[in-house]
């Protein structure tokens, strides 16, 4: 068996069709699930040579890895399991190994939902104001524990079109005894103005080492306006939202276009053409701080960060 046979190939598709159609969301989420698929792969393999079994790791990681393009914790989780199966010395031993570190991977995103609201609350005050955009469970944790730990914060909370992960968002807030409203996109201007805004707070999908964002679609706009209000913008991210491959700065950070029926549909708006990009680049001097589980970095110091966190993953796809 030189490639992924039906038994190995089906379930993967059944991975990749779930973080395609949005089943599986969040850029921490697909990574973790992308890291858990390659170890059943390994565990499903019954022939006998670690040769071939990498090299249907490696075709399983070029598989799922175009499943969504933006989000760099797809990538990266992918190649720390391809590098973990690089140092098996036989099929047993690289399925032991491959287990061991797709469990540690979810248990590592586990914890950054846990360690990053006890770095991010320094950043908080009482009676503040929050504005969030999109559903991120790394903001969401950061939110809710700032909450339950400092007096009267409010939270806005945005629908975020076209696919409304907003409803996720602000439900999810509530249910943590959050006091959240939710707004529409375009109201985040009157907001920030008549509502007194004092932080904004949002995940990302991918961090690049010029200290830019990449995250939801109106994440710059919500950026822009925290600029000109004069509101700090902070971004909850764990390490592997961070890209090596921005390490080169020719590198250009993919921007997922989704179908456009998830805008309208051709018989909504005939005669018009729609264009869905997904997500959107926010420039370094619009963050105030990436918290991640260890420590607050400025974006002048991601380089640095990303260089040390990625010297040893090579990336293989
Ligand atoms: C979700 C999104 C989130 C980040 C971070 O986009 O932009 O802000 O992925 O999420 P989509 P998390 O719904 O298109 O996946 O903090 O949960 O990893």
């Amino acid at each position: 068996m030189s490639s992924l046979d039906a038994r190995l190939a089906g379930p993967l598709r059944r991975v990749h069709d779930d973080i395609r159609s949005m089943k599986t969301r969040g850029a921490g989420a697909i990574g973790k699930e992308a890291a858990l698929a390659l170890a059943r792969v390994a565990d499903d393999y019954d022939g006998a040579t670690v040769t071939e079994l990498r090299s249907l790791l490696l075709e399983a990681a070029k598989l799922l890895a175009d499943a969504r393009p933006t989000a760099v914790t797809l990538r990266n989780g992918l190649n720390r399991m391809l590098d973990e199966a690089s140092r098996g010395d036989a099929v047993d031993d690289t399925r032991k190994r491959l287990r061991t570190a797709a469990d540690a991977y979810a248990r590592a995103y586990d914890e950054a939902r846990h360690d990053i609201p006890r770095q991010a609350v320094s950043h908080f005050r009482p009676n503040d104001v929050i504005l969030t955009h999109c559903h991120s469970t790394a903001a969401g944790a950061a939110i809710a524990y700032a909450a339950s730990h400092l007096p009267g914060i409010r939270v806005f909370s945005t629908e975020t079109r076209p696919f409304r992960q907003g409803l996720i968002q602000a439900p999810a807030l509530a249910k943590q005894g959050v006091d959240v409203t939710l707004i529409v996109d375009s109201a985040v201007a009157h907001v920030m103005e008549n509502e007194g805004v004092t932080r904004v707070v949002v995940g990302a999908d991918t961090v690049a080492a010029d200290g830019s964002l990449y995250n939801k679609i109106g994440t710059r706009q919500v950026a822009l306006l925290a600029h000109e209000f004069d509101v700090p913008f902070l971004v909850c991210a764990e390490r592997d939202k961070f890209s090596p491959y921005t390490l080169d700065k020719k590198y250009k950070v993919p921007i997922e276009e989704r179908p456009t029926s998830e805008i309208a549909s051709e018989a909504e708006v005939p005669g018009v053409k729609i264009f869905n990009p997904v997500f959107d680049r926010t420039p370094a001097d619009h963050v105030k701080y990436f918290v991640t589980e260890k420590a607050s970095i400025e974006p002048h110091d991601v380089r640095a960060f990303v260089k040390s966190e990625f010297e040893n993953i090579p990336l293989r796809i």
